[in-house]
């Protein structure tokens, strides 16, 4: 049995734009896993920069803030989900698909709705936590603990306190 896990999941201004909210919200319900925590909100600079910040020396990363803040579609907010289940991340990475939309599986999110822009926009549709550091950083990012139907804790904690246990 695949480990408890939570993830967090963005849908990105590029979908809500196309309106595709709902599309990507019924294949994640389809996947089984519990909706945790969910919201509407905007996205300022420097909350994208912390998300994305394992990739501030990419030469695209400009144009990722400016994407994730919807300056490059005239959206003013993204989803925020977090979800959990046995194996949440993978679950969640497997059908969200390939960075690259025309690299990405067609049964997936990004393969059956992403795409590159003629302009060289990456319009990917979702994020998707890709491990447990980051789902636990990310969701610690995006959501207040009380704004979660259940407390989550961090994966670190829980191996300490296991190692805790063990040396007792
Ligand atoms: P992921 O979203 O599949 O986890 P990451 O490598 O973590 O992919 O990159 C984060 C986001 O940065 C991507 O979802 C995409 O929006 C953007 N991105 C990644 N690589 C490129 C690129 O080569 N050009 C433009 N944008 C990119
Ligand atoms: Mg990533």
């Amino acid at each position: 049995m695949a480990a408890e896990e939570a993830t967090l999941v963005l849908i990105k201004p590029d979908a809500i734009k196309r309106g595709l909210a709902g599309a990507v919200l019924t294949r994640l319900e389809h996947t089984g896993l519990r909706l945790v925590g969910a919201k509407i909100t905007r996205v300022n600079r420097a909350l994208a920069e912390a998300h994305y910040q394992r990739l501030r020396d990419r030469p695209f990363f400009e144009e990722l803030i400016q994407l994730l803040c919807g300056e490059l579609h005239d959206i003013d907010y993204v989803w925020a989900l977090v979800y959990v289940g046995p194996g949440a991340i993978d679950t969640v990475r497997t059908l969200t698909g390939a960075t690259n939309p025309d690299h990405a599986d067609p049964r997936s999110i990004r393969g059956a709705f992403g795409r590159n822009t003629t302009n060289g926009v990456m319009e990917n549709i979702l994020h998707a936590s890709s491990d447990p550091q980051e789902s636990a950083r990310e969701i610690a990012l995006w959501f207040r603990p009380e704004e979660l139907l259940i407390p989550l804790s961090a994966p670190r904690k829980r191996a300490e306190s296991s190692a805790r246990a063990g040396r007792a």
